[in-house]
């Protein structure tokens, strides 16, 4: 019995000293980041909400194969970039002012708004 409750406060013991320093050592997510995945004819979420005043990082996962969802373009913000399949592909936004900034394929078939506040 008394080495059951040694083995239990060892154990407790083992975990608070490790699990502050194991959630530490996670890379830290930056808050104004996005994953907009683009499938089937969508970008998902269509109206992602972001900061303003913050570079913003944009994440596109292109998962639809088909030309029309090669290209993404934001015209406010004069920004483009060509989208790999099914790899991830980072797009960093300047600091924007608060207001929505549309973005959409080539041939403006894939919609979506980037929200700012
Ligand atoms: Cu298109």
């Amino acid at each position: 019995m008394l080495v059951n409750i040694i083995g239990l406060l060892a154990i407790v013991f083992v975990v608070f000293w490790f699990w502050p320093r194991s959630s530490n050592a996670r890379p830290a997510a930056k808050d104004n980041e996005q994953l907009i995945t683009v499938n089937d004819g969508v970008y998902e979420p269509e109206q992602p909400v972001r900061k303003a005043g913050e570079s913003i990082t944009l994440t596109f996962l292109r998962k639809d194969a088909s030309a029309c969802a090669q290209w993404v373009l934001f015209d406010d913000v004069d920004v483009s970039a060509e989208l790999p399949i099914n790899k991830a592909f980072t797009l960093q936004l300047p600091p924007l002012k608060p207001g929505n900034y549309p973005f959409h394929c080539q041939m403006n078939m894939y919609r979506g708004t980037l929200v700012v506040k």
